[in-house]
């Protein structure tokens, strides 16, 4: 059988740097894609930044892992030096981290669909960003492209909007400085709950009457790919969303599922380690949980391709996302494809934003918004949470009031992941692998299956590899620390 081997390097429309390496069969007039290699390009070094500087620095430095998730960063720093310390915020900043964090979902789910990969599926006018792009198979007619061209102009103003609203509670966006141990650094104004009211009369109309529908008319011309991109079938997330101080009653909660199935089972973190058989990181550090995990960056090494660790649970490559998220919470159960992933996550956008007004009427003037907090002389925890792509989680292991070890496991990571120990590919890389290709030189088909992920690379970068070797930025002592 004859085959080609066709690099997308870098593939454009996400967060990062990712380069995707197929190898097509042609059969019988047929083309598919029979292996897939996923890299990740750039080497994170965050979490090394990290060591030796105050634990409570963790939510500000996490944050700029990412410009499209940090809220999330912020919200998983948070709940693990929470938990360190033994303490537990007010209910007035527990609702206010929730609104900050919907706000980001909003504008990431917004930014997803309209900026970031409609484009594999429609023709869009002779400018810049829609062209240069590839032909192949774009079944969209005019008048539908015409819409949905016109709504990418409107989503940019719906996501600015979505980030004021964010800011009123958390200070400023994308990098909200409010997200602080103890509580939140705001005060409960009434004023900025009715302004937050009004972002959201504003942005839940545009969900529910052009969001939704684009993605269901986007649909109806590509049905498809109801078929195309499964991937592992096992979902998972870590659940998000505290809907009261116990933290077990969340909007959306912890869970997962193999194989497909709507049969729920537990998730355990301590089943969690990341495996570097084919990762560019010591083979000394295989197989460790996260919270013992380490970054010794091993480049070049034999076999390996990617920066990307594989996490895996109990051995086994999970999806994780706004699919995994609503299936786990019974929301949806349609099934696993590219517009699965795109349909749940524009439900889930629903499901959060008329949240949030629930929510933004449950925050007290009166009472606090914050904890005394002080940094624990030792101890260890871990923060987990839900980044608009998928479960994210923070460890972290504090000595003599200062960050020993933190280790971050973010969404893209778990997707995106090379092959592990046993050699089997990450949930991208299997989804990609079965793709039908119409036109090798044009896989449009494997831009779209990896899209519907939404991979963010970003979470990756730190110290770059050029030509040259790989360069070390090291840092300088913290003053004062
Ligand atoms: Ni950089 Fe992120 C999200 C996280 S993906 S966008 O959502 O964490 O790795
Ligand atoms: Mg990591």
């Amino acid at each position: 059988m004859p085959t080609t081997v066709t690099s997308i390097d870098p593939v454009t429309r996400l967060e990062g740097h990712l380069k995707i390496e197929v190898t097509i069969a042609s059969d019988s007039g047929s083309q598919k894609v029979v292996d897939a290699k996923a890299t990740g390009t750039m080497f994170r070094g965050l979490e090394n930044i990290l060591v030796g500087r105050p634990p409570d620095d963790a939510p500000d430095i996490t944050q700029r892992i990412c410009g499209v998730c940090p809220v999330s960063h912020g919200m998983a720093a948070v709940t693990a030096l929470d938990k360190a310390a033994g303490l537990q915020a007010p209910d007035n900043a527990r609702i206010m981290r929730n609104l900050v964090l919907g706000a980001n979902y909003i504008q990431s789910h917004i930014l997803h669909f309209y900026h970031l990969a409609v484009q594999d599926f429609i023709d869009g006018p002779n400018m810049p960003p829609w062209q240069p792009s590839w032909s192949t198979d774009k079944r969209v007619d005019k008048a539908t492209t015409d819409v949905l061209v016109g709504h990418y102009v409107t989503a940019l103003d719906m996501r600015r909007m979505a980030h004021e609203m964010g800011a009123l509670f958390g200070g400023r966006l994308p990098h909200p400085p409010a997200f602080v141990p103890g509580g939140f650094t705001n005060s409960v104004r009434p004023d900025r709950i009715s302004s937050f009211q009004s972002y959201l009369g504003v942005l839940i109309p545009f969900i529910q009457n052009t969001y939704i529908p684009d993605v269901e008319a986007l649909a109806s011309y590509y049905p498809d790919y109801y078929n195309v991109g499964g991937g592992t079938g096992n979902l998972m997330a870590f659940g998000v969303f505290d809907l009261d101080a116990s933290g077990a009653n969340k909007l959306l909660r912890s869970g997962r599922v193999q194989n497909a199935s709507t049969a729920q089972q537990t998730m355990d973190p301590n089943q969690i380690t990341e495996q570097v058989a084919y990762s560019w990181y010591a083979n000394s550090t295989n197989n460790l949980k996260p919270s013992s995990g380490q970054t010794t960056p091993q480049f070049p090494k034999t076999n390996a391709y990617s920066w990307l660790k594989a996490p895996r649970y109990q051995n086994a490559p999970y999806e994780v996302g706004p699919l995994a998220r609503m299936w786990v919470n019974g929301d949806y159960s349609r099934g696993i494809s590219v517009l699965d992933r795109h349909l749940a996550r524009a439900q889930e956008t629903l499901k959060v934003a008329l949240a949030l007004q629930t929510w933004v009427a449950q925050l007290d003037p009166s009472a606090p918004v914050y904890k005394q907090y002080s940094t624990p002389e030792e101890g260890s925890a871990f923060g987990l949470t839900e980044a608009p792509r998928g479960a994210l989680g923070h460890w972290v292991r504090i000595n003599n009031h200062k960050i020993a070890n933190y280790q971050v496991v973010t969404p893209t990571c778990w997707n995106a992941s090379p092959m592990d120990n046993a050699g089997v590919h990450g949930p991208l890389e299997q989804a990609v692998i079965g793709t039908t290709v119409l036109n090798a030189a044009e896989p449009v088909e494997v831009l779209r299956v990896i899209h519907s992920y939404d991979p963010c690379l970003a979470c990756a970068v730190h110290v770059m590899r050029p030509k040259e070797g790989v360069r070390v930025f090291a840092l300088g002592a913290v003053p004062g620390a």
